[in-house]
């Protein structure tokens, strides 16, 4: 392959990666180990909140090996774990595999994103997927165990795993990388193209 080619090649390959990571990342929580692990590079920050922290690997055998499980809780309490994640122009989604085995109507896993709650399911449920949208800019989600005021059924506990996050804004370090790289691929190309030209134009001559 000519330098030409090769250096167009390159060139072009940056600039796909930086498109690429403006149109957003996708971010996978799998909770091995029972820990959750870190997201490098990605605006993704995990937390726990309410009355009793979530943690890892999950005890009750709520979904098949490691996932992450609610705080145990009494009644009126909550426990919730937070992800906050930028999201791009172009929108994103949430998706986790998730179990429940509480009080059927009364003690709830719900979802809730920017403080709207968007899914609830109770009882006995032993392993389905949601998917939820996210807007483009900071997105709160929100995984929440809520006990009402009496009765508790089952393990009393939720699970979830497998959280899958589509449209996650690279940390600025890593756009400024990427965008540094294209604008050396351009400055590369450019030089190359002139040093092709003003040799043609000495063979003309
Ligand atoms: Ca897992
Ligand atoms: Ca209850």
């Amino acid at each position: 392959m000519s330098k030409l080619p090769r250096v167009f090649l390159l060139s072009s390959l940056l600039i796909a990666c930086s498109a690429v990571s403006l149109k957003g990342d996708i971010v996978n929580e799998t909770f091995t180990d029972g820990v959750i692990e870190s997201h490098n590079g990605t605006s993704v920050v995990w937390s726990n909140g309410g009355d009793s922290s979530w943690y890892g690997p999950g005890g009750d055998a709520l979904l098949s090996g490691d996932y992450y499980q609610s705080g145990q809780i009494v009644h009126n309490q909550i426990s919730s774990l937070f992800a906050v994640v930028d999201i791009t122009t172009a929108g994103g989604t949430v998706g986790a595999d998730y179990a429940v085995s509480s009080e059927a109507g009364f003690d709830r896993f719900e979802v809730w994103i920017n403080g709207s709650n968007v899914f609830s399911a109770s009882g006995i449920v032993s392993g389905n997927t949601g998917t939820f949208d996210l807007l483009s800019g900071t997105n709160t989600i929100e995984f929440r165990y809520e006990k009402d005021g009496s009765v508790s059924s089952g393990v009393d506990a939720i699970g979830i795993d497998n959280v899958e996050i589509t449209g996650v804004v690279p940390e600025p370090t890593s756009i400024i990388f990427l965008a540094v790289l294209a604008l050396f691929g351009i400055v590369v190309r450019q030089r190359s193209r002139t040093r092709e030209e003003s040799r043609m134009d000495t063979s003309q001559t």
